[in-house]
């Protein structure tokens, strides 16, 4: 059982039913706590509402309460209260591993997290992290202050690191280029790079995907190493099998092993 925390996206794509979907087809069973409702479709996100942090944690201690947590899985958190009550409930858990998709805007830009979320993030969460999974912007974000946006992604993943990140995995679907470079990192330095076809078309919650898949792995018994790779292979051909269901991004398909 792998439990999600994560936003709402009622398009599908992205956010907790992008983590339930990903979880169900990889044979974990699904828990999610659902921390923030957002309003959007696959063209852009509206609105972010922050669930109350009372509730993010009642939803939490009942389910840990009751059932066994191979992993956790970590994606839109939405308010710097809701780190808090959830780097609380981590640390009271610490050899269950956590994937963080350290999710600051959305595949389009639409901004997702405040500048003291990213903050909160850094400071409470990446200490308690296993696999930190941010895209090659989330990552310089993250890592960088202010006037250092040309800081290399071997320097991101170090910084990150240190925070207290085991895994850094960075993904390179916002850089140039016919091949997407994917590349773990750990204290030792690069741990492997994996490079992919670019697909034409913009996708609606590939990130998303991935990190579940990376906790999936994780839960099924994988080495970080070996469970960062299986995702990337499944997350890939999901991506492949996308759909476009409106006048925005496409949607992977996390069920296209169930098609002929
Ligand atoms: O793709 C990142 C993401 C995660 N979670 C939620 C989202 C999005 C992107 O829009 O809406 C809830």
């Amino acid at each position: 059982m792998v439990l999600a925390f994560a936003g709402s996206d009622p398009t599908g794509g992205a956010g907790v039913q992008a983590d339930v979907l990903t979880l169900a087809s990889l044979g974990c069973h699904p828990l999610s706590v659902v921390t923030a409702l957002t309003v959007q479709d696959t063209s852009g996100v509206e609105a972010v509402h922050a669930v109350a942090p009372e509730l993010v944690e009642r939803q939490a201690r009942r389910l840990l309460d009751e059932l066994p947590v191979a992993a956790f899985k970590l994606g839109v958190l939405a308010s710097v209260e809701n780190i808090g009550v959830i780097a609380r409930i981590l640390s009271e858990h610490s050899h269950v591993p956590v994937v963080l998709d350290p999710v600051l805007a959305s595949g389009r830009g639409d901004p997702l997290a405040t500048a003291e979320v990213a903050g909160a993030l850094r400071q409470q969460l990446l200490p308690l992290t296993t696999v930190l999974t941010p895209n090659s912007l989330e990552a310089r974000q993250l890592a960088g202050g202010p006037g250092e946006e040309g800081l290399s992604l071997e320097e991101c993943a170090r910084r990150l690191v240190r925070c207290g990140s085991r895994y850094v995995l960075i993904t390179g679907t916002h850089e140039t280029g016919d091949r997407v470079v994917n590349t773990l990192y750990a204290e030792r330095g690069v741990v492997r790079a994996d490079d992919w076809q670019r697909l034409p078309a913009s996708y609606h919650g590939s990130g998303c995907t991935l990190a579940s898949a990376i906790a999936a792995g994780l839960a099924h018994g994988l080495a970080p190493a070996e469970a960062v790779r299986a995702a990337q292979d499944y997350t890939w051909r999901a991506l492949d099998a996308g759909f476009r269901p409106g006048k925005g991004q496409h949607l992977p398909d996390r069920f296209f092993l169930a098609h002929p």
